[in-house]
């Protein structure tokens, strides 16, 4: 064993499991040196504290806190970064600690390091069960831009759930009366048998029980107001206007609907480039809340425009959303859920003739 003060130099394999840590030559990797267990990661850094004796520190690349990593018996870990471990030798250190003043800061920081690694265990645990018991459903239309929102948002965790259309328009399923007695609307996310309603409050409930992939609302309480405000925007007044322009009795309406539309287009171009701050998407480098809100609609913006035989979402005047419109549809986590627009155009037709036929 090297108790050096220098940095180890030369290639090395560590067998972290044994009670010495052993340093023996072997080929290198990148840096230098090798761990022997598969199971565990490829990139260790070794290098020696001088004062304290030997430590080693692993890097971990795609560090996975599923997989179960002990300490090498002998040895503390004081690292509370989990993409790395760093163990001490525990005796090498008693045996030098009456020399050093630093030992009781040396103890805290190993007795921290404990605490540290005790709560990855137990977060390890937690997600472990949130993985085994997370049963999730999905109630939800294929033609409804409100029902693709948490579709989006579970693809973006990552998280399985198991989608149930429902043919609201013919009849309403038991289960979707059930799950939202108030609106008796898709979509509803059902999560271990308890329900959730609203597909923007869907959205948020996602984002705060599933903690794999990106967040997609953003970290700062400000942003998140600002993300919030554009999200009741959309649904309150912008998608109004859209579907004004579907149930327009007159000529006037019509006229009327897709001017606001195009007036929410403008907002929502000026609002896109104060956001992204010249990244792809509102929620910046990665698909976010408004991204979520916004882009959910654009299938049937375009099924409008067909309709009317007018450019909405015009890349002349509106160039920041229309490129975002693109990186949107075509996201992995979007791109499968988005309806042919022909086919959202003939469903359209339906509605229209329904909504016309219906009494004043
Ligand atoms: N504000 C709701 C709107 C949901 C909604 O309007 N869903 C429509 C389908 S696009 C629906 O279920 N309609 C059934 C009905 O109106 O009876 C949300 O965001 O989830």
């Amino acid at each position: 064993m090297n108790t050096s003060a220098e940095p180890l130099k030369g290639p090395m394999i560590i067998d972290i499991l044994s009670p010495q840590l052993h340093a023996t030559a072997g080929p290198s990797n990148d840096l230098g040196w090798q761990n022997p267990h598969d199971h565990l990661p490829l990139t260790v850094e070794a290098h020696n504290t001088g004062q304290l004796g030997f430590s080693t520190q692993m890097d971990f690349q795609n560090f996975n806190p599923l997989h179960e990593l002990e300490c090498p018996p002998g040895f503390a870990q004081i690292s509370t970064d989990p993409k790395k471990l760093h163990f001490i030798d525990l005796s090498h250190l008693h045996d030098q600690a009456v020399q050093h003043e630093e030992y009781s800061y040396k103890r805290q920081e190993i007795s921290q390091g404990v605490a540290a690694k005790d709560a990855m265990k137990q977060d390890r645990e937690n997600v472990n069960e949130m993985v085994e018991t997370s049963d999730v459903k999905v109630l939800g239309a294929w033609s409804s831009p409100f029902a693709w929102r948490p579709r989006i948002a579970l693809n973006l965790k990552n998280v399985d759930y198991e989608y149930l259309e429902q043919n609201y328009l013919v009849v309403k399923s038991e289960l979707l009366l059930k799950s939202n007695p108030i609106h008796k609307k898709v979509p509803v996310m059902i999560h271990n048998d308890k329900p959730i309603c609203e597909s923007l409050v869907i959205v948020q409930y996602i984002d705060e029980v599933f903690t794999s992939g990106a967040s997609i609302l953003p970290s700062d309480a400000y942003d998140r107001a600002i993300a919030r405000f554009w999200g009741a925007y959309i649904d309150d007044k912008w998608f109004s206007s859209l579907l004004a322009t579907l149930k327009a009795k007159t000529e006037e309406e019509k006229k009327t609907a897709i001017e606001g539309v195009s007036t929410g287009i403008e907002l929502l171009e000026e609002a896109f480039e104060k956001i992204s701050k010249g990244k792809d998407f509102f929620g910046g480098d990665t698909v976010g809340y408004i991204d979520i809100a916004l882009g959910a609609n654009l299938p049937w913006v375009r099924v409008v425009e067909k309709l009317n035989g007018v450019e909405l979402l015009d890349e002349t005047k509106a160039p920041n959303l229309y490129a975002w419109s693109e990186k949107f549809c075509s996201h992995p986590a979007v791109k499968d859920l988005i309806p042919e627009t022909d086919k959202l155009l003939e469903f359209a037709k339906t509605l229209i003739a329904k909504w016309s036929a219906a009494p004043q």
